[in-house]
C-alpha cells in the first residue's frame, strides 16, 4: 500500500471502528518513519466522524466507547516515538483537568503527555473536577499555567464557574497564571464566554503556547 493511500485510509478506518486494522496501519506507518503527530491528527478526524455518526443515530454510546479505546491505543503506540523525538529540561508547571460534569479525557491526556514530552511538569487532576478542587490545587501547587478541558456543551458553564473560582482564589493568594481552554467544541467565542485567557484548537498548539508564555521556545 502506498503512503498516500494509507493516509486517506486512517480516518475512515477509525470512523468504521476497525480496531485491528487501525492499529496495524498505525504501527506500519510509525515503522516507516511517519510523523506520530500527523498520525494522531488523522485518527482525530476519524473520531470527529464517530461523533457525527452518533449524532445521526448511526452509532450508540458503545461506538463512542470503542472509538475512545482505539484512540487510546493509537496514542499508546505513538507515545514512545513522541518522547524520543522531544524531551528537554523542566520548563514550567502546568495544572490540567477536565471540568466538572465532563468525563472525556483523551484530549486532555494527550495535552498532558505532549507537555511532559516537552519538559513541563504536569499536575493532572483527572476528570469531572469541581471548581473548588481546581482552585485548591492551584493554590497548593502554584502552577505557571492552568489548562481546562471540556467536550460537552454543559462544560462551558462549569468552565466559566471554574475560571471565576480560580481567579477569585488566585487573587486572594496573590497568584497569577494564564488559563487556557481546549477540547472538541470550544472556540474563541467560548473562550470569551468562559473568561479564559486563551483557547487552543489542538494539544500541540497548546504546548507551543505554553512554551511561548514561559519564554522557553
Ligand atoms: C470518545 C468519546 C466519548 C467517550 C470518552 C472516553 C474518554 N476516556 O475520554 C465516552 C464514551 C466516555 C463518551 C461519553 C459521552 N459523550 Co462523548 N464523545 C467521544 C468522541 C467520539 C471523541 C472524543 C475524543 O476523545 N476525541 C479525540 C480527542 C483527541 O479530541 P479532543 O478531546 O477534542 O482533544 C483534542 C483538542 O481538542 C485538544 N484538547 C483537548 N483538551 C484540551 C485542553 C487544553 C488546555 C488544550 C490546550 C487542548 C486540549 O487536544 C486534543 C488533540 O489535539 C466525541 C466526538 C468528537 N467529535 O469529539 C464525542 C462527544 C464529545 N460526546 C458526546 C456526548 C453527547 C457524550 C455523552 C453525553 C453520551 C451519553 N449519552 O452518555 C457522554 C458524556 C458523559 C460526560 N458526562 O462527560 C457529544 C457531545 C455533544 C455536546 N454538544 O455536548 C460528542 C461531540 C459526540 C457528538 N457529536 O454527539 N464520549
Amino acid at each position: 500500500m502506498s503512503k498516500s493511500t494509507a493516509k486517506n485510509l486512517l480516518p475512515q478506518l477509525v470512523a468504521d471502528l476497525e480496531e485491528d486494522t487501525v492499529l496495524e496501519l498505525v504501527q506500519q506507518r510509525l515503522d516507516a518513519g511517519d510523523d506520530p503527530l500527523q498520525i494522531i491528527k488523522e485518527c482525530n478526524e476519524g473520531m470527529r466522524e464517530v461523533g457525527l455518526r452518533y449524532e445521526k443515530g448511526e452509532y450508540f454510546v458503545a461506538g463512542l466507547i470503542m472509538s475512545g479505546e482505539i484512540f487510546r491505543e493509537v496514542v499508546e503506540l505513538a507515545q514512545p516515538l513522541l518522547v524520543q523525538r522531544t524531551g528537554g529540561k523542566v520548563s514550567g508547571r502546568v495544572l490540567v483537568g477536565t471540568v466538572s460534569g465532563d468525563i472525556h479525557d483523551i484530549g486532555k491526556n494527550m495535552f498532558g503527555m505532549l507537555l511532559s514530552c516537552h519538559g513541563f511538569e504536569v499536575i493532572d487532576l483527572g476528570v469531572d473536577v469541581p471548581p473548588d478542587v481546581f482552585a485548591a490545587k492551584a493554590i497548593e501547587t502554584e502552577p505557571d499555567i492552568v489548562g481546562l478541558s471540556g467536550l460537552i456543551t454543559a462544560s462551558f458553564e462549569t468552565m466559566k464557574e471554574t475560571i471565576s473560582t480560580l481567579r477569585d482564589e488566585a487573587q486572594k493568594h496573590k497568584l497569577t497564571f494564564p488559563i487556557i481552554i481546549g477540547g472538541g467544541m470550544s472556540d474563541d467565542q467560548i473562550r470569551h464566554y468562559v473568561g479564559a485567557d486563551y483557547w487552543m484548537p489542538d494539544a500541540m498548539a497548546g504546548v507551543r503556547l505554553c512554551e511561548e508564555l514561559l519564554g522557553n521556545h
